[in-house]
């Protein structure tokens, strides 16, 4: 028991003095298994992410904008993978995360389970889904668990140029016709409070918070990141003539900060306790891929086992 309680200390001071943790070091347990937990949550949003944008690719009003989004959807899928990777290399077995996210039982952000109704949605998505998980994530790359802090800076240069492209998106829908800057206010105002509430409950219903800071898992407070990115997006809506839908947001000038409305928690629980609006949706379509592409894991199974087998003869010859 001494010894453990030594290893923990010596384990904290080594995060103090901002060394990362790898793979192979020593951790506690809790550690191991927070990390796990919020990778892999984590890994299932970038998989889950894919499907609200997914949505409009066979119907983006033009090529160019069916290019970029079929290369963001495609870049999420990438972030699903080098995440699940991460999550691997403590331990997890990435075939047990996928049936937890298939089940139900895995969580995955709450985002994600409202509809996208219109083409400006794929501009609110990328400029405040996109831009609250980069405040999110710029913090993560800092994280103090390597593998993950590697996989955060590659993931934050894609998730910038997805945050510009929707921002890009509601300008210039904001700047057509009334009914083009109609649908881009609409859309600011079905997706600025569930974006809000992605940074999670406040610091102090925060169950995992205290000690994933004390770890530097986390290095900023979910209260804190949800401010920063308040106070980033209220001028950018402003510059493109668009009005956030708080009638209780106000800059104060005391503490350099917007200060903003009550968020509904209870929609925020509902939501992640699976009774938000397309929680079964989700769940079924990537129910559905994941059949569908049985064949393809058969197929690259079988192809591992032969190309081991060749192998083998190869080196027994
Ligand atoms: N949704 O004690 P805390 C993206 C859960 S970005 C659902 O504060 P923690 C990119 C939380 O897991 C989105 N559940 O938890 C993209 C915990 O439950 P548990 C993904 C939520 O971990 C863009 C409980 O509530 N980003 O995918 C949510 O310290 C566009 C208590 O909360 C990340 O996952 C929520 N919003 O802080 C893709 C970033 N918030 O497990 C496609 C990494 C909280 O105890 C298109 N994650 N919960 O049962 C994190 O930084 C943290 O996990 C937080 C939550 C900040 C999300």
């Amino acid at each position: 028991m001494g010894e453990t309680h030594s290893l923990e200390e010596r384990f904290q001071a080594y995060v103090d003095a901002e060394n990362k943790i790898e793979p192979k070091d020593w951790m506690p347990e809790k550690y191991r298994k927070t990390l796990i937990r919020q990778i892999s949550q984590h890994a299932h949003s970038e998989v889950v992410g894919m499907l609200p944008e997914a949505n409009w690719i066979t119907r983006a009003p033009s090529l160019r904008s069916k290019l970029i989004l079929l290369a963001k959807v495609q870049d999420e899928a990438g972030h699903g993978l080098y995440l699940y990777s991460a999550a691997e290399t403590l331990g997890a077995d990435r075939q047990d995360l996928v049936e937890d996210l298939l089940s139900g039982k895995a969580k995955y952000s709450s985002i994600f389970n409202y509809p996208t109704i219109s083409w400006a949605d794929m501009g609110a998505v990328g400029w405040l889904v996109d831009g609250a998980a980069i405040a999110n994530q710029v913090m993560l790359c800092r994280t103090s668990y390597g593998p993950y802090s590697r996989a955060m800076v590659r993931i934050c240069k894609e998730e910038s140029f997805h945050q510009r492209q929707g921002y890009e998106t509601m300008m210039k829908l904001a700047s057509g016709t009334p009914e083009q800057k109609a649908m881009a206010q609409d859309a600011l105002n079905r997706w600025w409070w569930p974006s809000i509430m992605m940074f999670g409950p406040r610091d102090e219903d925060s169950p995992n918070s205290a000690q994933s800071m004390k770890w530097k898992i986390k290095r900023k407070s979910n209260d804190e990141l949800r401010q920063e990115f308040i106070d980033k997006t209220v001028p950018q809506a402003e510059f493109i003539g668009l009005t956030i839908p708080d009638p209780d947001l106000k800059w104060n000038e005391e503490t350099g900060h917007y200060d903003f409305g009550e968020i509904n928690w209870d929609e925020f629980y509902q939501v992640i306790k699976g009774n938000g609006p397309c929680n079964k949706q989700r769940l079924d379509a990537r129910n559905k891929a994941h059949d569908e592409g049985a064949w393809v894991r058969e197929a690259a199974n079988a192809y591992a086992e032969k190309e081991a087998k060749r192998r083998k003869e190869g080196t027994a010859a």
